[in-house]
């Protein structure tokens, strides 16, 4: 299965340039010492704290990616969720709404490191309301059958493990240390995930079998596009990785969840509905068919088969949960007051 082990150093790519290369054009004769002094101290592989200096750039991209991240978790509940109700036995319905809740905290952990950076919570849901803020592609598609649940653990989850490990050693710490213990949480979500198709695949009956493969030849290449736009359309990839925000490129995430689905996949019993994937001896590495770009920008600009579900469920969420932050409020205030009396 998927590794915990936070440490990818030594496996990054070794021509990582350093931090001050290509860097868009400064700033005040004040800053100037500042920002090479940072460089530095990125080049070195030191975190960087919330109260620590940084480039107005560093913070902007950091704001932009941890927000889009905790929105893809609070949105992530979303086609999981409905399956609650469903589930097909008690035990599965504790998996499921455990999983869920986990997605929850993900997204809460996240919001506080996004705070750090400056921005407010309701300024951040302002945001994602309005379509401002992104989230992931892979929570604009529908959860269709059961199978569909265990699919999302085994391939979404291990697409994200594959992703958020290196995060663990993102050069901002409050984002590295809630990547940690996430990243835990959502290696027991791959492998549920994975144990649920397995017990359908080979303890189930063949309508089983034959959805579990449906439901894959569903998610595989939404969970492909996952990873983002290939190395040579993604803007924002180089400045991150001289950063030490982003340690590995979209592509190579890509290969190496690849490389692992293949194995699982032929553990599972299921094919992989990609008529082009085999081995490559020379590149020790799995070639595969082509990626439907023109799908994966279509459903990132919100046109994907559940994006207006997606942004409505949240909306109206946020509206009916109006009274109890409201109430929240109202309790630390008489707290407050009660506290000063005291
Ligand atoms: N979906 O220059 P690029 C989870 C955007 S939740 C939507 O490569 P970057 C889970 C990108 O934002 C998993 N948009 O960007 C939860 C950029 O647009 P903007 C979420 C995408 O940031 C519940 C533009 O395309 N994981 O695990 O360098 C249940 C160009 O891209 C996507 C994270 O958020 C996409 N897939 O790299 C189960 C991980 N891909 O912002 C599971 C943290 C790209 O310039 N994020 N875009 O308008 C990252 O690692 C990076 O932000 C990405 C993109 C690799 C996703």
């Amino acid at each position: 299965m998927y590794t915990q082990a936070m440490d990818t150093a030594g496996r990054e790519p070794a021509e990582r340039p350093a931090a001050g290369e290509g860097t868009p054009a400064l700033r005040s004769a004040d800053e100037l010492p500042l920002e090479q002094r940072f460089d530095a101290r990125i080049d070195a592989g030191e975190f960087i704290e919330a109260k620590d200096w940084m480039p107005e750039h560093y913070r902007r991209t950091l704001l932009r990616q941890i927000s889009q991240h905790a929105h893809s978790e609070i949105v992530g509940m979303l086609p999981e969720g409905r399956w609650i109700t469903r589930a097909p036995t008690l035990k599965r319905k504790a998996i499921l709404l455990a999983k869920v809740q986990d997605e929850g905290g993900h997204g809460l952990y996240l919001y506080a490191a996004a705070e750090t950076l400056g921005s407010s919570r309701d300024q951040m849901i302002q945001a994602l309301h309005s379509g401002k803020s992104k989230y992931s592609s892979i929570f604009n598609y529908p959860t269709l059958t059961w199978a569909d649940v265990g699919t999302i653990g085994w391939l979404v989850d291990g697409a994200a493990i594959m992703n958020q490990v290196p995060i663990c050693r993102c050069s901002y710490a409050p984002y590295a240390r809630a990547m940690v213990r996430i990243c835990r949480e959502e290696s027991f979500h791959q492998r549920q995930g994975f144990e649920s198709l397995l017990t359908m695949m080979q303890g189930g009956t063949e309508a089983q079998r034959a959805m579990v493969q449906d439901a894959v030849d569903r998610w595989w290449w939404p969970a492909v596009m996952m990873f983002g736009p290939p190395d040579d359309q993604s803007p924002n990839s180089a400045q991150s990785m001289r950063w030490g925000i982003k340690r590995f490129s979209n592509d190579d995430l890509r290969q190496k969840f690849i490389d692992a689905a293949v194995d699982q996949a032929r553990e599972l019993g299921v094919t992989l509905p990609d008529p082009a994937l085999r081995w490559n001896e020379a590149r020790q590495h799995h070639d595969h068919g082509p990626i439907d770009w023109a799908e994966f920008w279509r459903v990132i600009a919100g046109d994907g088969p559940c994006n207006r579900e997606r942004i409505h469920a949240r909306v109206q969420a946020w509206e009916e949960g109006a009274w109890v932050r409201e109430a929240a409020l109202a309790h630390e205030r008489r707290q407050a007051v009660q506290q000063q009396a005291a």
